[in-house]
């Protein structure tokens, strides 16, 4: 159908306070169970220099400095996920970046309290996808595979 949203990446992160709260499951599974594909994971502790490449668009702003020595603070887990329209379906998933705004139901909504530690950064459009995930992958780190319950998932 042509008025559907075309298929296309995103990049994920779960950040520090998720993984040191054990959330690390519970954030994925809201990601699989949606019907979004994982093609490219891992786990890292983040450095100083990845952190400024990731958010270089808030360089200079007065967060800046506390937002890169919490993402590198301890491990995190990167993803790469696909689907239709996965970049803002997953910007909608995570809810606003405020927790006054993040509604419940999202996963900032319903597990965080706190504008920094705010569980998980997304892609906010195809330009920030392919910023984002050259910084923590390669492109043979990248997996191209098929769901056998896609045709349960998509109409075609
Ligand atoms: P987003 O993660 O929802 O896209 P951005 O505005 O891109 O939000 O900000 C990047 C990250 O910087 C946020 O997820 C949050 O961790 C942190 N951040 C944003 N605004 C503030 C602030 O006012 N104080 C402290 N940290 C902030
Ligand atoms: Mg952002």
């Amino acid at each position: 159908m042509s008025d559907q949203l075309p298929f296309e990446n995103t990049f994920l992160l779960l950040k520090p306070d998720a993984v040191q709260r054990g959330l690390i499951g519970r954030l994925i599974s809201r990601i699989e169970e949606k019907g979004l594909k994982i093609v490219a994971m891992k786990m890292l502790q983040i450095t100083p220099e990845q952190a400024a490449r990731q958010y270089e668009c808030h360089f200079g702003k007065p967060f800046y400095p506390s937002l890169v020595e919490f993402i590198c603070s301890g491990p995190s887990v990167a993803m790469i996920i696909e689907g239709r329209g996965a970049i803002s379906l997953c910007r909608r998933l995570m809810g606003s970046t405020s927790p006054e705004n993040s509604q419940p139901g999202t996963i900032r909504g319903d597990y965080s309290l706190d504008v920094k530690h705010n569980l998980i950064h997304g892609s906010d459009s195809p330009e920030s996808f392919a910023h984002e995930a050259k910084v923590y992958f390669s492109e043979e780190e990248i997996v191209k595979y098929r769901l056998d319950l896609e045709r349960w998932i998509y109409y075609s």
